[in-house]
């Protein structure tokens, strides 16, 4: 168990008293929970040196509590809180806008315990009647339930891709295996991912299969025969294999990615030309000669198209441009010379301006940007304009030790309700690179919010509009806003729109970055970090962004550094 482990059993606990409609008590399993989160070092070692109650909000019952889940693993307080609270009642927080004292309202107001019978409340306007929920909330509520439906059981790129790679990586070390690849929809990129979908090309796959069962992570063998496998994992993602002879791995690396839409579109123009397409091969229909299979890239050459990347199978237009040799070159990982959004502790990072220096030498960048909150965003520690002007000086300080990365100095400036940004504009002419975003009032009408980012494009005093949608996945869907007028502001004021890397934005998502990319707005790629760790979500970044069918010249963070420099000078001030 680690600090998270521990911190998530608490807030389970404040969650399921305030559920009880206890009072007090919860906050204060928050307050514990949040300094356990936030400490530095593992809890175990602040035990073992007799330190526990000195973290701040563990007091004398907590700290039993926490000493017995680290032994042993298990709190019979939460089990019993458990039992004693309906399952669906605790389900209903999932939904975004449900915390525990409204679903504890609703449940005694309406009877609702469970998210089914809270959908069928809300439909028949139920809600509206309770005292302290109003229509709004019963609208925000139905559209928290769309957006959990919309996830269903699928989990995010960024999880599933390092899960997929492992399991890979795995069966390659503990077997002979001829080729093997991911396939599905984690293969095109998709920003969630329903199961994983694994490939083996093998002309005797008997011992893989059986290493793939027996991977030590898997918690039930669902089939098992002798060219396919399904295991579910812990934690409940499903992961197919598929084995077929090496001289077919072509032809089935290209059915089992997907997506379905990309595959008709491929059959029909087989049949046009007389041609049997399926996971074994592309055949003539008449004689049975098998015309192509080993490679995909065959595969696509005898259908008379040119290769398509995985990211753009998804039937919307990649066809017909294959067929007249017009693919876009799409942009690749190795083309990226930095990150544009990075945090550090001088807002709500972890990591010091000079750690996150060291990790852009490491991933080989030529320029990494500071771009830290400001002081209207409280609950992150955003900078005021001084604390802003003494960073600037301290990212020059960490830049001359770094030995060569350029260091940006820079701002995730608030774009505050009224349109205007939360910093003084002399303070942002000093920058290098000024990020506006949203981070507040998200349910403002759609012709409010529109105004509100399009002034701050048109202020000139950005370069970079964050994460422009504020989605997150699962959680929130996207805030209300034209983006067609947006993207035209951008492009007419130079302002690039961000491609947040994070796994739970992928913000633009990739539609939109097509949209970008035809009104001729660039894409900024920024982690949006908040540890040093999460530098590496850059990739999700560039698989979207390719999704939306951008070249390298679509991405401004492709520039060299003295390029980029020559551009963001020439834009502000
Ligand atoms: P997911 O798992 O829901 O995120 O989406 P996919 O695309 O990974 O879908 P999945 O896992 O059901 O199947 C993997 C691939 O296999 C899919 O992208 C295309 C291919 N495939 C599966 N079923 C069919 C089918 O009935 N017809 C065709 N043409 N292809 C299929
Ligand atoms: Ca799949
Ligand atoms: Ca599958
Ligand atoms: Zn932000």
């Amino acid at each position: 168990m680690d600090n998270s482990d521990v911190a998530a059993v608490l807030y389970e606990i404040a969650d399921l008293l305030e559920l009880q409609g206890v009072a007090f008590k919860p906050q204060a399993y928050r307050r514990a929970a949040r300094n356990i989160e936030q400490l530095d070092r593992p809890l175990s070692e602040v035990v073992a040196e007799g330190k526990l109650d000195e973290v701040p909000g563990v007091g004398e019952a907590l700290s039993k509590k926490v000493q017995e889940l680290l032994s042993t693993g298990e709190l019979p307080y939460l089990d019993k809180l458990r039992s004693e609270v309906p399952e669906g009642l605790v389900r209903m927080l999932e939904v975004p806008d449900v915390g525990p004292k409204t679903a504890m309202l609703l449940h005694q107001e309406l009877g609702v315990s469970s998210v089914e019978e809270l959908k069928a409340a809300a439909l028949a306007h139920r809600l509206r009647g309770v005292k302290g929920l109003g229509e709004k909330t019963e609208e925000r509520i139905l559209q928290g339930i769309k957006v959990l439906e919309s996830k269903g059981g699928r989990m995010l790129l960024g999880e599933a891709l390092p899960m997929a790679e492992e399991y890979v990586e795995y069966l390659k070390s503990s077997q002979r295996v001829d080729r093997i690849s991911v396939a599905g929809s984690l293969r095109r990129g998709r920003d969630t991912i329903g199961d994983i979908d694994i490939l083996v090309g093998d002309d005797d796959p008997g011992a893989v299969i059986d290493a793939f069962a027996a991977y030590p992570a898997v918690e039930a063998v669902l089939v098992k025969g002798p060219t396919k496998c399904s295991v579910r994992l812990d934690g409940g993602t499903q992961v197919d294999l598929r084995a077929v002879e090496t001289k077919s791995y072509g032809a089935a690396l290209q059915y089992f990615t997907g997506s379905k839409e990309h595959n008709v579109a491929l059959r029909r123009i087989g049949v046009e030309m007389g041609l049997k397409l399926n996971e074994y091969g592309l055949f003539e229909r008449d004689s049975g000669r098998m015309v192509a299979g080993a490679t995909e890239e065959e595969v696509y050459s005898a259908l008379g198209l040119a290769y398509i990347p995985p990211e753009i199978r998804e039937n919307s237009g990649e066809v017909e441009a294959a067929r007249q040799g017009r693919v876009p070159e799409l942009v690749r990982l190795d083309q990226v010379k930095g990150d544009l959004h990075v945090h550090t502790d001088w807002s709500d990072g972890s990591d010091p301006v000079g750690k996150v220096l060291s990790e852009a030498t490491r991933r080989g960048y030529e320029y990494v940007a500071i771009t830290d909150h400001s002081q209207s965003l409280k609950i992150a520690n955003g900078l005021t304009p001084e604390r802003l002007r003494r960073q600037v000086d301290a990212v020059r300080k960490a830049e001359d030790l770094a030995g060569g990365v350029v260091a940006l100095a820079g701002s995730e400036v608030d774009i505050l309700p009224d349109g205007s940004l939360d910093m003084p504009s002399d303070v942002l002419n000093d920058l290098d690179i000024v990020i506006g975003s949203v981070h507040s009032r998200f349910k403002m009408d759609r012709a409010e919010m529109t105004k509100r980012v399009v002034a701050a494009i048109s202020s000139g005093r950005i370069d970079v509009l964050g994460h422009p949608t504020g989605r997150l996945i699962g959680q929130r869907g996207p805030y209300e806003l034209d983006l067609p007028t947006v993207l035209g502001a951008a492009a007419e004021h130079g302002v690039c729109v961000e491609v947040n890397c994070f796994p739970d934005r992928l913000d633009l998502r990739d539609a939109d970055c097509r949209a970008a990319g035809a009104r001729g707005v660039r894409v900024s790629l920024g982690t949006d970090s908040h540890r040093v760790e999460h530098m590496g979500f850059i990739r999700l970044g560039v698989i979207t962004a390719r999704r939306g069918w951008l070249g390298p010249g679509d991405v401004l963070n492709t520039l060299g550094a003295s390029e980029l420099a020559k551009h963001l000078r020439g834009r502000r001030r």
